[in-house]
């Protein structure tokens, strides 16, 4: 079984503690590797590295350091089979999945090395006689807490948007998933990241991220995790008045319209909500429909529901296992509240998986909004169908959770399509779609409760640095 250690200053490094807590293959339920188990001391070392890194690597030209940046993507290319195995693993999610989330990793690289020599400031006209620009500054160090759902997807973007721009990075990773992001701090390194611009940290949230958020060497915190511990890592980081990046998750809207082209639309909204098991902040895991199709659409997507295959992640199946016990419980939780409340239930195959943490894919039929299912995050292969009877009620419908991640509106009416798009409360609207590509490009972000700020896209450029306006006065007389 291999044991890791945390990655510091450009070094493998023991935990202060000198403890390490177990991996867990989410297919069977087994420890497969050792973990470093993160304290203050080890994010005080983490932060200390980063910050002796910042000036240096901060004075580079963004050309070089773009440089850098695509030979990791490169390098992650070709590690690529190493990475995917890591990650179906380590999180459980098919193989064909894990291997999409490794080329999303590298394309992140990609896009950020292209974009840094584009990034700059503006000259701003103002009144008088001066020349009027701005600057676009590095913050310092960023620290990151992310978590267990696409670890080296969200730990690429945590990595490559803050380092084009000039800041060094302290990165933890989620107890249930950190594996990937090991070997990322090696490819990393190995491609010329100098020592201390890019620290891993791993550990148990309370005891390593906790420290993390609240410690006064960090310029800013990017979370992407749970509600209630985001609203803490706020909170220890509105102390030292850090900026933070908010991504809390969804309970994301497909709307259903009458003139919807169902055979485009089937596919797309089931893997929406069984991709990774569903454990996915912009899982489209509520299923808005025009009372006119209801029951078409419901039928078609339960004969789907019940073709998927489900098993170990690297087995390929369509829906793999969840990630832990805790959130197998929850799902089930759920499941089990909205049948309590009048939902029809209509479950997938589950096979002969008993020993890891598998859920069967399930639709919830019938869900009004009162029902708890309707607004919370269940987190799992699982979605809620309402139905509707005009535009205003699945407008309505759509905003009537604290959530607002993504939405879909799916429709032949090219004028309805906008109006709902202007309407809908959310970071991100598809028409007819879900998702486009990899999201790279792209801002995400949420409304509301599902956090504030935007990763992704040129739009993490502008989180990842400060603006300064320089006035020069040109006093000069001319010849
Ligand atoms: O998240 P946590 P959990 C949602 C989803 C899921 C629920 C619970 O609904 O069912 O949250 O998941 C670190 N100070 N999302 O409990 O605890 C932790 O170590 C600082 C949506 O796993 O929020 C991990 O690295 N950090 C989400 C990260 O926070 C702390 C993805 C996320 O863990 C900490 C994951 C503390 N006090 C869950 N406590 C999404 N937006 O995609 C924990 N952490």
């Amino acid at each position: 079984m291999t044991r890791y250690n945390h990655f510091i200053g450009g070094d493998w490094v023991a935990p202060a503690t000198k403890t390490w807590f177990e991996a867990i293959d989410p297919s069977n339920g087994q420890a497969f590797a050792e973990l470093p188990r993160g304290s203050t001391p080890d994010v005080d070392a983490g932060v200390l590295a980063a910050r002796a890194a910042f000036p240096a690597w901060a004075a580079r030209d963004a050309l070089e350091r773009g440089r850098i940046l695509s030979r990791i993507a490169q390098r992650i290319t070709r590690e690529a089979d190493n990475l995917t195995h890591i990650e179906s693993i380590d999180t459980g999610k098919p193989l064909s999945q894990a291997r999409a989330d490794v080329l999303v990793a590298a394309r992140y690289f990609e896009f950020y090395a292209g974009a840094v020599d584009k990034f700059g400031g503006e000259t701003i006209p103002v009144p008088g006689p001066f020349l009027n620009y701005t600057l676009r500054e590095p913050l310092g160090v960023v620290a990151h807490i992310i978590p267990w759902n696409y670890p080296l997807q969200i730990g690429s973007r945590a990595i490559a948007a803050p380092l084009a721009v000039g800041n060094t990075v302290v990165l933890k990773p989620a107890e249930e998933a950190s594996v990937s992001l090991f070997t990322l701090a090696r490819i990393c390194a190995e491609e010329g990241v100098p020592p201390g611009v890019v620290n891993v940290i791993a550990g148990i949230g309370e005891e390593a991220g906790a420290p993390l958020a609240a410690h006064p060497g960090i310029n800013h915190v990017t979370f992407t995790g749970s509600l209630e511990v985001g609203r803490r890592v706020a909170q220890a980081a509105a102390a030292n008045v850090v900026p933070v990046t908010m991504e809390l998750g969804g309970k994301s809207p497909h709307i259903v319209f009458s003139s919807a082209d169902l055979d485009r639309a089937v596919p797309i909204i089931l893997r929406s909500f069984i991709q990774n098991a569903g454990q996915t902040c912009s899982a489209g895991s509520r299923i808005l429909v025009d009372n006119r199709i209801k029951r078409e659409l419901v039928e078609r997507l339960t004969e789907e529901v019940g073709r998927l295959s489900i098993g170990p992640g690297p087995s390929d199946p369509d829906l793999g296992p969840l990630i832990s016990e805790r959130q197998k419980e929850r799902v089930q939780h759920y499941i089990q509240l909205a049948r309590q409340r009048g939902a029809t239930i209509r479950e997938g195959l589950l096979g002969t998986e008993s020993q890891g943490f598998f859920v069967a894919a399930t639709l919830l039929d019938g869900v009004l909004p009162d029902n708890p299912v309707f607004h919370e995050e269940i987190f799992g292969p699982v979605a809620s169908i309402t139905g509707f009877s005009s535009e205003s009620e699945a407008v309505e419908l759509a905003n009537a959770t604290e959530y607002g991640l993504v939405s879909a509106v799916w429709t032949k009416d090219v004028a309805q399509a906008h109006r709902v798009a202007t309407k809908v409360q959310t970071g991100q609207v598809f028409i007819n779609s879900y998702g486009a590509g990899g999201g790279v490009e792209m801002p995400f972000g949420g409304y509301r409760h599902s956090g504030y700020g935007r990763e992704k896209g040129m739009e993490a450029l502008y989180h990842y640095t400060q603006v300064k306006n320089v006035a020069v006065f040109m006093d000069g007389q001319e010849d």
